[in-house]
């Protein structure tokens, strides 16, 4: 970890059913209860199109509690951060009610807000880090080179990673527009640089031309900020889900 806090938006994404194998960490948590994944993000304007939640598979969730009726679902590394940050119900206080190991998570299905998608699964993603973020990562296969070498990876190889082929392979959303790249800046670099794998290393620099490119050159091709530049509709997208209670910001 740098010197420089890192800002990141955290986005709730909402539990709609729990995998066979999350089902009995979870009855501790109490029925009509709102239970929230929460994925830390540098990029809230592309959250229309979610495709899928990752988590690592030998990563330690906690489900802790926010409030009376609402949980999350982050490592215990961020709801450590998140208490000093008034994020639960009362300062420095943490309320951890079970564990559930990210294997036991994949295949539970999440509201994501904004999605174009009504539901979403939960999906291993290898290179998650335990000591970054909330362990938590949305994937938006359009904008992000690594979610994008993610999902094709685990369509192609779906039987060894123990998912549903379909599962990876929702419609990725054109969001952003950029002159060099066109409306699907992640899968035109990808497929340019020639990364096969979500462990690529050239992925590092996929990655910042990425960020670059969309940032100070893409106008956004959907949602209510459509033909607004980038640099521009990230603070309004953010604001707009910060109004609406699904999202918050969150710093370490
Ligand atoms: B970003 P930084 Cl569309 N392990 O969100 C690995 N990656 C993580 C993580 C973790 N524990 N926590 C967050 N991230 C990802 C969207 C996105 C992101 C797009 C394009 C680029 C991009 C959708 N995924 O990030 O190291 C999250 O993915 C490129 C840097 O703190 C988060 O933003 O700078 C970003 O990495 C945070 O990375």
């Amino acid at each position: 970890e740098g010197v420089n806090p890192q800002e990141y938006t955290g986005i709730k994404l909402r539990v709609l059913e729990w995998s066979d194998a999350a089902k009995t960490p979870v009855e501790k948590v109490p029925d009509n209860s709102n239970v929230y994944f929460v994925a830390a993000t540098l990029r809230p304007e592309t959250m229309y199109g979610q495709t899928c939640c990752f988590v690592g598979k030998d990563i330690t969730y906690g489900v802790f509690k926010v409030s009376d009726k609402d949980y999350f679902v982050v490592s215990d590394r961020a709801a450590r951060n998140m208490a000093f940050q008034d994020i639960f119900a009362s300062w420095g206080d943490l309320e951890k009610i079970t564990e559930v190991r990210g294997a036991d998570l994949i295949g539970t299905t999440v509201k994501a807000p904004l999605s174009i998608h009504e539901s979403i699964r939960i999906l291993p993603m290898e290179t998650v880090k335990s000591t970054k973020g909330t362990g938590v990562v949305s994937c938006v296969p359009s904008d992000s080179p690594d979610d994008y070498a993610t999902v094709t990876e685990l369509a192609r190889k779906a039987d060894y990673y123990g998912i549903k082929k379909e599962w990876a392979e929702l419609e990725i959303l054109p969001i952003i527009e950029s002159p060099k790249y066109g409306n699907l800046i992640a899968k035109a670099l990808v497929e340019q640089m020639k990364i096969n794998s979500s462990k690529d290393a050239k992925l590092v620099e996929a990655k910042e031309e990425a960020y670059k490119e969309g940032f100070y050159h893409g106008k956004m091709l959907y949602g209510e900020f459509k033909g607004q530049p980038v640099s521009e509709a990230k603070e309004l997208v953010k604001e707009k889900l910060i109004k609406s209670g699904d999202a918050f910001n969150y710093a370490e």
